[in-house]
């Protein structure tokens, strides 16, 4: 029996590209000269899709797509996806939530201690040689520290039991109250960072959210205020971000997600109350191979049943 084919836009792990190939017919979209090219010229083959939440899949290319019925993604965000589209043309899309849940909340509170306490920065004066000849200047408390959580979905409730374990008291920003929430609900953000000493965004990115963090709520947060980011960099207003930064207006930030990324503002890099992640949050092997497996699975029920396990 022919095995089904499968269109993949963009490289993932090999082990991923590995099994994928074992049992699908696939077409590595990334390797060919023209991508657009070759889709306006075989488009028509597929009706099935991989993807991620950073390679998506644009309007463009979903034009060259007529029988393309369903997506499966790796990575919980939707960002780079016209949903719009999608549902107009009945094509459905399944990501790969709660499964890394863990380890992008683990991430935030390591940025939280990271940012306050400096960690990055005090193993760069030691192994500078900078210990015997200096103290490292003192740094910030975390525990019993107010934190304000931006997005109170899956991640950020996960983000806010952690908090419990630091004695934090929890306020949350989204756009409906969580009734169900033993947090504290923020109709203002500005209110929100204002009364927050950490403010952690753990939003989606897209349209609804872009620079919702800009620099009224930066002002809001203070030269006391640390920022943590484990959403999108499109959330936050970078440039604004930036400004505050080196001006003092704001205490700290810890990033695992940039505007432009993999680019980073380059100021930043003297900053040593500022900590820079290469956008690693749900980056362990054993998240990742399970993302690759909710990607499979998703895969291989459209297949069998017609339907995505964890569809949008
Ligand atoms: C992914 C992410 O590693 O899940 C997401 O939305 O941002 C990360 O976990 C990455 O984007 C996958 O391509």
């Amino acid at each position: 029996m022919s095995k089904p084919k499968v269109l993949q836009i963009g490289a993932l792990s090999e082990r991923f590209n590995r099994e994928l190939a074992e049992c699908y017919e696939v077409t590595a979209l990334w390797q060919r000269v023209d991508p657009l090219a070759f889709l306006q010229e075989q488009g028509t083959a597929f009706e099935l899709l991989v993807s991620s939440a950073r390679f998506g899949c644009s309007a463009e290319q979903l034009a060259c797509l007529p029988n393309l019925r369903a997506i499966c993604s790796f990575g919980v965000g939707y960002d780079p996806y016209p949903l719009e589209l999608l549902r107009d043309r009945g094509i459905v899309i399944s990501t790969t939530p709660d499964v890394l849940n863990d380890c992008v909340a683990d991430l935030a509170m390591g940025l939280i201690i990271d940012t306050a306490r400096q960690l990055a920065a005090a193993d760069r004066f030691v192994r500078a040689g900078g210990w015997p000849a200096a103290t490292f200047p003192l740094t910030r408390k975390v525990s019993g520290k107010k934190l304000g959580i931006v997005g109170l979905g899956r991640i950020g409730q996960a983000i806010a039991r952690r908090a419990e374990g630091f004695a934090m008291p929890v306020r949350y920003h989204k756009r409906c109250q969580d009734l169900s929430s033993p947090y504290g609900f923020e109709a203002d953000l500005l209110a929100l960072a204002r009364w927050a000493d950490f403010l952690v965004l753990a939003c989606p990115g897209g349209a609804a959210t872009h620079h919702l963090i800009d620099a009224d709520v930066l002002a809001a947060l203070g030269p006391q205020g640390i920022l943590v980011n484990i959403s999108r960099g499109s959330v936050v207003d970078q440039p604004a971000l930036v400004t505050a930064l080196l001006n003092g207006h704001l205490g700290g930030a810890g990033l695992d997600v940039f505007e432009g990324e993999p680019t980073v503002p380059a100021e930043l890099f003297a900053l040593p109350n500022v900590v820079l992640l290469p956008h690693v949050g749900s980056g362990t092997h054993e998240t990742r191979l399970r993302m690759e497996e909710l990607v499979l699975a998703n895969l291989q029920a459209f297949i069998d049943k017609g339907e995505l396990l964890t569809p949008l």
